[in-house]
């Protein structure tokens, strides 16, 4: 413990700091204090966090993989050639699918959108969509915000002779215990080893965003409010090209020229203001999920993409009355798991709870709820036909998608985040907790 005076002595250089600094930037003590909190101690650095736009974000070709996939899908288009972009039903990977949509179109490819089905398909990239492109006659797939752990779905392409490009941000664990990331023609994604680029912490959207910046040559700034609702929807670190991608896609969002948005901002009640994203975690972004938990995602991408007001207001509204149902069916497995873990107060390392009637598409929320009610890792299952599907959240301390890909044997499939996954193993009836 330092004495009294050199207590002193560390606040009085502090102050002495805090007042320089602050003169140098011709800003109050308390938005210099606000600075160094976030370890920004130079004049340089902080006009670099408070002036930096998103013409600032670095090169997109610093992304791994990024040259091979904008010769391919550029190939892909000038030869006229069906391009598929498959993606996923939550709301970055819905976003990330518009945007790449809405990139490709613009250059005048012919694409089709594909968002699995949580109830038909599963999570991520999956052979069903392969046999869709195919039937579709589509020469190359572009994953978005999926296709990592996808290894058998890429080689069921490859027999057919159709291309994939992977641009994932999950963590590069594989399924089925092998050891091997897809044989695809080009995989982007800023959490494989060796890649170096700038942008670590990028979500799905993110890594659509950079990839529609790398083929267009210039940044799409129309794309930013779509890119930010994935970011702030995927919980992503808001630092660096996070930070710059909801700065300016926020503004946009206040503004948005998409009538399916506007309509849903409408219906959320977060009219007439620029929104914080902690808003929109609270009142759009659910709507937004609703639709992959309870019924089918590529509405959302039809709300984020047409140009028709009308649509635009009966999407809104449909996702609006499916979010309610949502909110209804997730108190009810909510209270079904409390009921469950009984008066055993868990004093575990884990929880994981198990029920055939409860509904798939809240198991992750009603996980997330249990960690925050017992600060201990929880894995929620929904059994049906012998499957269980399984949401997995932790806490700081547990590498959840570690510990699962520890006991790979069991399982059917997993993917995921260190705090966030999902998990698919055999359920014989004798097993039903
Ligand atoms: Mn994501």
């Amino acid at each position: 413990m330092p004495s009294i005076q050199k207590r002193w002595l560390l606040k009085r250089t502090n102050k002495d700091f805090l007042e320089y600094f602050a003169r140098e930037l011709d800003m109050s003590l308390l938005a210099t204090q606000v600075l160094v909190n976030r370890d920004i101690k130079t004049p340089e650095k902080a006009r670099d966090f408070l002036h930096s736009t998103i013409d600032s974000i670095g090169d997109p070709f610093g992304l791994s993989g990024m040259e091979r996939a904008v010769s391919e899908i550029g190939g892909a288009v000038s030869r006229s050639e069906r391009i598929f972009i498959s993606g996923d039903y939550d709301t970055d990977g819905t976003t990330a699918a518009a945007i790449l949509t809405e990139t490709l179109r613009g250059m005048g490819a012919s694409v089709e959108c594909f968002i699995p089905s949580r109830f038909k398909d599963g999570y991520g990239f999956h052979i069903q969509a392969v046999e869709r492109a195919r039937a579709l006659g589509c020469s190359l797939i572009v994953t978005v915000d999926c296709g990592i752990s996808s290894y058998d779905a890429v080689e069921a392409a490859r027999q057919y002779g159709i291309g994939v490009i992977i641009t994932d941000h999950h963590e590069p664990y594989v399924d089925g215990g092998g050891s091997q990331l897809p044989r695809a023609v080009s995989i982007i994604n800023p959490k494989i080893e060796g890649d170096n680029s700038p942008f670590p912490n990028l979500t799905g959207a993110g890594v659509a965003l950079m990839l529609s910046r790398a083929l267009l040559g210039r940044m799409d700034k129309g794309l930013l409010d779509m890119a930010a609702l994935g970011t702030i929807a995927d919980v992503a670190p808001l630092t660096g090209e996070n930070r710059l991608i909801v700065k300016d896609g926020l503004k946009l969002l206040h503004e948005t020229r998409r009538p399916g948005l506007k309509a849903l901002i409408k219906c959320s009640g977060i009219n007439g203001r620029i929104p914080e994203p902690d808003m929109l975690s609270y009142m759009l972004i659910p709507k937004i999920n609703a639709a992959g938990r309870m019924d089918d995602a590529s509405n959302v991408v039809r709300l984020l993409l047409t140009e028709d007001l009308n649509e635009a207001q009966t999407l809104a509204e449909y996702l609006t009355k499916l979010n309610q149902e949502r909110q209804k069916i997730e108190e009810e497995v909510f209270n079904s798991a409390l009921a469950k873990l009984g008066d055993i107060k868990p004093q575990g390392r884990v929880i994981v709870v198990a029920d055939e009637n409860w509904h798939e598409g809240v198991i992750g929320i009603v996980a997330s709820k249990l960690v925050d009610r017992f600060n201990l890792p929880s894995i929620v299952f929904s059994i049906k036909d012998g499957i269980a599907r399984g949401s997995a959240r932790s806490i700081p301390e547990v590498d959840i998608c570690k510990a699962i890909s520890s006991c790979t044997r069991h399982i059917i499939q997993f993917g995921g985040h260190k705090q966030a996954a999902g998990v698919k193993l055999k359920a014989p009836k004798h097993t039903l907790i």
